[in-house]
């Protein structure tokens, strides 16, 4: 139809003053508007350098060697433990392309997801001989299979144009029953490791993680729930509770234990390496599945932690025994820990811990493997950054708890240091040492699924808006599903995807609004104040008492109060 002149000008008019005034109305109610929109689409950049150089140089394979533009098959080297055979016949499973899927979603590029999907589905196969870590190909592969096939499946998407058929999911279960000899032992604790084509190898070794037994429950529940095949969430939920019967009288975990006789073997630990994700998988699961008895094992879990770890803003690792501490030091795994406790309400806890570990990451310009928080001074070894997400994801958590804007400098900041440190021609490497910055030739598939996914997120988390997600250890998003539930919070209205209530809260609907919106000022659940879940109050407002008996727990480092001379409650003993 063609118009007349005139009525093609207003049109213009009213088009140009409509963009016009609706930025103005969108900076007005969001005076960071600006800079957000600035900084995603630094951060988009950033995804697609890495992304793209991944696709050039490296897929099929698993990883990208930045420096060098080549690549490497790093997924049956993945692990906490000494890899002691080499696999005889694998050549990748384009582990980057698998954990880059979510993120391509969540920055709308429809068509790159698609063209993933589809390759995926014609050439995966797991059939090779390759002794792949359980927890890493859980994490990474199962995880990013079944949230990529939720998201392919998901109409409100509209990712795929019908040409997809489950061929995902297809994958993931059969990844799935390649796990499931790992868990025939005694105890139900899987091996660490596993022959994708062989099963269990002969002499493999017994010792595993904490996290390696307790941070699959997500993925293989998720998958048990889409494929209607219980065994993978029974084999999961059974480790998960052999692992709890062995916390100690304090409900500490340990960190390596042994799956054939389930005895442990290490019995320091903290909240870093080897045992952090068993903690998020507690809260998460319970959380996705709405099952109260991973409430149960969390809430004391948690607490154990704020009263035997804690240092002020700090965690140190202590032994399950005792609770007597072990080694003073800062690890930069330990960061995702404040983004935990978002999640549980915990703010004032989670943003003093944040802001020991960004000062951390000014003093070296990123943050150090490992910390000796004792001798104030970098681990002689452990002084790499190998692009790791934890501090991202924690400031993305705080700053959808409470929308201060400081968080967003720490993003800022974050995303500066990155691109200065580590971005190179052919992607981005990880940091060797940080006192010298020199680089690694490796751009690890954590970087595409969760450290640049965090940072967007963090600057537009318009992929979250009236939706509700957990986001598992790897950044891969599950929907909160009302089928899944076993028992939905009063928050939830029954429809397939859930969201929050109230009014108010609807605008700033996110993954974690049910859990984060009593922090946040502007957005309170005035019927239910969350808040520590050790916090015990004093008997009396006013702190006053006559014995110990009158006061609670602290609420930051649940520890027991006790009652002074003077007659007020008060962490004295300590
Ligand atoms: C990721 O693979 C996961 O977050 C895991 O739980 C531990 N941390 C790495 C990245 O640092």
């Amino acid at each position: 139809m063609l118009l007349g002149k005139r009525w093609a000008s207003f049109l213009i008019f009213m088009l140009i003053f409509s963009t016009f005034y609706s930025q103005i109305a969108s900076s007005k109610s969001d005076p960071y508007a600006a800079k957000k929109k600035r900084m995603s689409q630094k951060v988009r950049q950033m995804f697609y350098h890495a992304y793209d150089n991944y696709m050039t140089y490296a897929f099929p394979h698993d990883e990208l060697k930045p420096l060098t533009k080549s690549f490497t098959n790093s997924l049956s080297e993945l692990g906490n433990l000494k890899l002691e055979r080499l696999p005889q016949e694998y050549n990748g499973s384009a582990l980057t392309l698998i954990e880059s899927l979510s993120s391509l979603v969540i920055l709308g590029n429809n068509t790159e997801f698609e063209k993933g999907v589809l390759w995926l589905s014609e050439n995966l196969t797991f059939d090779v001989d390759a002794r792949i870590n359980l927890f890493e190909c859980n994490i990474r592969v199962l995880g990013g299979l079944v949230s990529a096939h939720i998201l392919a499946t998901d109409s409100t998407n509209r990712l795929t144009k019908g040409t997809y058929c489950n061929q995902l999911l297809v994958l993931a279960e059969e990844l799935g029953r390649r796990f499931l000899p790992a868990f025939d032992t005694p105890t139900g604790l899987p091996y660490a490791w596993i022959n994708l084509k062989h099963g269990v190898m002969e002499n493999e070794i017994t010792e595993t993680s904490t996290s390696g037994c307790g941070s699959l429950i997500l993925e293989m529940g998720a998958l048990s729930r889409l494929t209607g095949d219980p065994r993978f969430e029974s084999a999961a939920l059974r480790a998960l509770r052999k692992l709890w019967s062995m916390r100690s009288s304090l409900n500490l975990m340990g960190t390596t234990l042994d799956v054939e006789t389930g005895e442990w073997i290490e019995f320091s630990s903290g909240i870093g390496a080897g045992v952090d994700s068993f903690y998020e998988y507690l809260v998460k699961a319970h959380i996705l599945f709405g099952r109260d008895e991973f409430w149960r094992m969390f809430q004391p879990a948690y607490t154990a932690v704020q009263k035997y770890f804690r240092h002020g803003p700090w965690y140190h690792e202590a032994d399950m025994r005792t609770g007597r501490a072990t080694y003073w030091q800062l690890t930069s795994l330990q960061a995702f820990w404040p983004g935990l406790q978002v999640l549980v309400g915990d703010i004032t806890a989670a943003n003093s811990s944040h802001r020991e570990f960004f000062y951390v990451w000014q003093k070296f310009g990123v943050i150090p493997e490992r910390y000796l928080l004792d001798h104030q001074m970098l681990h002689p070894t452990e002084k790499y950054y190998p692009l790791r997400p934890e501090l991202a994801e924690s400031t993305f958590y705080l700053y959808q708890a409470t929308k201060d804007p400081w968080y967003l400098q720490v993003g800022e900041s974050i995303v500066d240091s990155i691109n200065l440190h580590t971005r190179v021609e052919g992607g981005f490497a990880s940091i060797r040492d940080v006192t010298t910055m020199e680089l690694e030739d490796h751009q690890h598939s954590f970087f595409l699924a969760e450290t640049c996914k965090y940072l967007y997120l963090l600057f537009d988390d318009s992929f979250l808006v009236n939706r509700n997600y957990v986001f598992t250890t790897e950044g891969h998003p599950l929907p909160i599903l009302s089928s899944w539930h076993e028992r939905l919070p009063e928050a939830y209205i029954p429809s397939n995807w859930t969201s929050v209530k109230s009014e108010e809260c609807r605008k700033r609907a996110s993954a974690m609004s049910q859990r984060i919106c009593p922090a946040s000022p502007n957005c309170r659940h005035d019927h239910e104040q969350l808040e520590s879940v050790c916090h015990i109050p004093d008997t009396r407002a006013d702190y006053r008492c006559l014995t110990d008996d009158d006061c609670g727990v602290d609420s930051m480092s649940c520890r027991r109060r006790s009652c002074s001379v003077a007659g007020y409650c008060g962490l004295w003993l300590s």
